[in-house]
């Protein structure tokens, strides 16, 4: 298994496996999703093949009949061997159950004269395969197979940016690589089959990847450190954090508050890193706003697990903002997920809003639904400048309300304390009386608290 695709590979064939447990709308979603990551990486999907199966176990993943079938359409390249494997398909399915080749996905430019799939140079799986599973697969089909997870951490890898985010990933990526590796080095069949690059990581023995694990965790708990020094210091400022499934429309809306160049891409898992911009027209005491990495459904638990610190800043956050893109008819099971997700990494729910975004992709009808159904939401388009104002009144309301407010003498002679205040803090009334200046400030009370010490010790000073 090798886990880097070659740019020369271009075309996908994509495998669904329907069990009982899952099938149907979510299958078909699950595969369109699927579609999108491949496309993510660059693939072009020339196809898609599904089967029903009592479940993902079997030695071959797929009845022989079908893989045999698959084999011939990734043009032969691949000879079906006969297993000794107790298959519960090896009389495949009725007909009538196996769903064929949703002809819908095959692009018509394909000349005729070609199969669809002849040209078909990887498999992709919907679903988790075990490194046994991958390898019998690769084999008996002759071209480069991955399954979702595969995918997933490929996408991330290329993604990352950040040290954090590429130390993250790479723990993520040896941790999948490992057992593969220890797989498919074993055997001599690989080498037959034509797998070149990649070559050295199937070389790395367990010892040494372990290792190499070792030190990345070790990297990074030092980067975190230093991440956790730097959000203390941010700690008394308000801070909202945008949640959400990949290609919501999360850094899109970062990108609208902010007035900040933070990309918005139509790519999943565009963003890897967290972000964090002051909120733009800006307020005093400022308001932080951070970005953080897309949800997908069956996201490796490793990557979950690695994302941890990324998803720190959502910990942090007095307010989230729930963003979801309202025009996918999946949106209801991603927001689910995102649920899920900032559940297992233990974000509390602190203030939150959920934000139907993309609602200028709906209908007049389309959006009075959603209102009724949701009726706390804020909706969303980040084209629409209105939206934009109406998200930032909000925030900065929440903002305020969570202020306490006091009032200040500040006598003239330290009357140039004043810029100092009004650069950390909202002042609602001035008041000039004949000794000092009376400020009405709103701010956080930790703020308001260091404020009036150094008004004592200034007044003790005198
Ligand atoms: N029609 C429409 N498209 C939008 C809107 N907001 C964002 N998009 C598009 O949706 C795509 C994804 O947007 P991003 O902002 O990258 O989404 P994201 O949530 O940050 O995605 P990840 O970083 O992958 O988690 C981009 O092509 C955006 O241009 C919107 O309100 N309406
Ligand atoms: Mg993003």
């Amino acid at each position: 298994m090798q886990l880097t695709a070659k740019a020369s590979l271009n075309n996908a064939l994509l495998i669904s496996i329907c069990t009982p447990q899952f099938k149907g709308d979510e299958a078909t979603e699950s595969l369109a999703e699927l579609a999108r990551l491949v496309t993510t990486l660059g693939f072009k999907v020339v196809g898609t093949q599904s089967q029903k199966l009592s479940s993902t176990n079997k030695v071959n993943v797929l009845g022989l009949g079908k893989l045999a079938e698959i084999a011939h359409l990734t043009g032969n390249k691949g000879e079906v061997e006969e297993s000794e494997e107790v298959d519960d398909l090896s009389n495949d399915l009725p007909k009538e159950v196996v769903d064929e080749t949703l002809l819908t996905a095959i692009p018509s430019d394909i000349p005729s004269e070609n199969l669809p799939f002849a040209c078909a140079d990887v498999v992709v799986f919907d679903c988790d395969l075990s490194p046994s599973q991958l390898r019998n697969v690769e084999n008996q089909l002759g071209v480069e197979v991955f399954d979702r997870t595969g995918i997933i951490i490929e996408i991330f890898s290329r993604h990352a940016r950040t040290k954090t985010a590429k130390l993250q990933v790479e723990i993520a990526r040896l941790n999948y690589v490992a057992p593969r590796l220890r797989e498919t080095s074993s055997g001599d069949r690989d080498r037959q089959m034509g797998k070149g690059a990649g070559e050295t990581n199937l070389e790395l023995n367990r010892r040494a990847v372990r290792d190499q694990l070792a030190d990345l965790k070790r990297e990074l708990v030092s980067v975190q450190h230093e991440m956790k020094g730097r959000r203390t210091q941010r700690s008394e400022l308000f801070c909202v954090a945008l949640v959400g499934y990949t290609n919501a429309g999360k850094s899109s809306m970062m990108r609208a508050i902010t007035g900040s160049d933070v990309e918005g891409e139509n790519k999943l898992f565009a963003t890897l890193d967290t972000t964090v911009r002051a909120l733009y027209p800006t307020v005093q005491p400022r308001i932080l706003v951070s970005d953080t990495v897309g949800f997908i459904k069956k996201l490796p638990h490793d990557l979950v697990a690695s994302f941890h610190s990324t998803l720190a800043e959502a910990h942090d956050a007095s307010l989230l903002l729930y963003v979801v893109d309202a025009s996918d008819p999946g949106f209801r099971s991603q927001l689910d997920v995102v649920h899920e997700v900032l559940e297992e990494v233990g974000v509390e729910d602190s203030k939150k809003l959920l934000v139907l975004n993309k609602s200028d992709q709906l209908s007049a009808e389309q959006k009075q639904a959603l209102m009724a159904e949701f009726p706390d939401a804020m909706m969303t388009s980040t084209r629409n400048p209105a939206d934009i104002s109406k998200l930032h009144q909000y925030i900065v309301n929440t903002a305020q309300e969570e202020m306490i407010e006091d009032e200040i003498i500040i006598p003239y002679t330290a009357k140039g304390i004043i810029g100092e205040i009004r650069s950390s803090m909202s002042v609602t009334k001035e008041e000039y009386e004949y000794s000092h200046i009376k400020l009405t400030v709103r701010s956080n009370a930790i703020d308001l608290e260091r404020l009036k010490k150094r008004m004592l010790s200034l007044e003790a000073d005198k």
